[in-house]
């Protein structure tokens, strides 16, 4: 296997003090990151084929839907793609590309070590033509270490992991990418869209408990991590739609009184009712869509739904080369 290239930067020292502070928050949180460990990674490409879980089934159609009309458009020489995850989705874009053009570099982009591994094994034996680069980061703290592409790269960010990002973090990531395309690259975006939030509540309340083992499976992940002590069985999965803020809010809920020792060796209490959040799902509208591209000197070139609008790929440029 080829080699992975790590450009994270090693944050172990002020990680600690940054989950002692979360804990210690009013409104308790964890980051959502630790949700991906190799267990984490497993766990949702399950969530993915669950009957509630629409996101990726829908996505997948509507690249299958538009893969050649997007291949046309841009003809990559590289395709870099963001939070590749196994790369399932991004095939068949690679075939399409390989029929057209003769090499095609294939850079993925992962926090997980499996999740790239997943990815080299998925898009390995396709052709001797597809060069696949692996390597090893995380969106927000690395991006400036990514190296710009030599010929028509397009960058790919899909299956709305962009929802995961408050609106702030969202724009300074969109800008980055800004920042990183030349003149000829593109960059495909996946969004989540609005919609009945019946649909939304149970696309993260799946009927097998696949969300809720996922959920609690950061706790394994930071009891590891941080030497902490924190019990599965203390704690309820709770993912609900807040209309207001148009995303779904995953909580750890906790069902008992207890309290845990802190890497700090201070004791933190929690009460029974109350909540640690895991990760948001933002639900995204057009219009703050637009707001978000014009902020983050994005321009739309061509926008992919599905019949239901459920969910979008916007095909976008750099507003830098007018
Ligand atoms: C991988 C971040 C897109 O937000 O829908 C799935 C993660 N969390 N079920 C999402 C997730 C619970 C997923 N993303």
């Amino acid at each position: 296997m080829n080699k992975i290239e790590n450009i994270s930067f090693n944050q172990n020292i002020s990680n600690e003090e940054n989950i002692i502070s979360l804990l210690k928050n009013k409104r308790k949180s964890l980051p959502t990151q630790y949700l991906y460990d190799d267990l984490g990674s497993k766990l949702f490409e399950k969530i993915c084929d669950t009957e509630e879980y629409y996101l990726t089934r829908t996505e997948k159609q509507i690249l299958e839907l538009n893969a050649s009309e997007i291949v046309n458009e841009v003809l990559p020489s590289e395709i870099f793609e963001f939070g590749s995850g196994s790369s399932k989705k991004t095939k068949t874009l690679i075939a399409k590309v390989l029929k057209k053009n003769k090499k095609l570099t294939y850079f993925s982009f992962d926090i997980s070590v499996k999740a790239l591994k997943m990815s080299y094994h998925e898009l390995d034996k396709i052709s001797e033509n597809l060069d696949v680069q692996l390597i090893k980061g995380d969106f927000n703290n690395d991006i400036k270490r990514i190296k710009k592409g030599k010929k028509n790269r397009l960058y790919l960010f899909l299956g709305s992991t962009l929802g995961n990002f408050n609106n702030k973090i969202a724009i300074n990531f969109l800008k980055n990418i800004a920042n990183l395309m030349n003149k000829e690259d593109s960059f495909l975006l996946g969004v989540d869209k609005v919609k009945d939030e019946k649909i939304i509540n149970s696309a993260y309340n799946d009927r097998k408990g696949i969300t809720k083992k996922f959920n609690k499976n950061i706790l394994n992940v930071i009891n590891k991590k941080y030497k902490l002590n924190f019990k599965e069985k203390n704690f309820l999965h709770n993912a609900k739609f807040n209309s207001e803020k148009s995303q779904i809010e995953m909580y750890l809920e906790s069902t008992v009184d207890h309290s845990i020792k802190l890497p700090n060796n201070e004791n933190l209490n929690i009460e029974k009712g109350e909540k640690i959040l895991t990760e948001i799902s933002r639900k995204f509208s057009e219009n703050t869509l637009s707001d978000l591209f014009s902020k983050a000197n994005l321009e739309i070139k061509k926008n992919y739904s599905d019949d239901k609008k459920y969910f979008s790929l916007y095909l976008l440029k750099s507003m830098k080369y007018p």
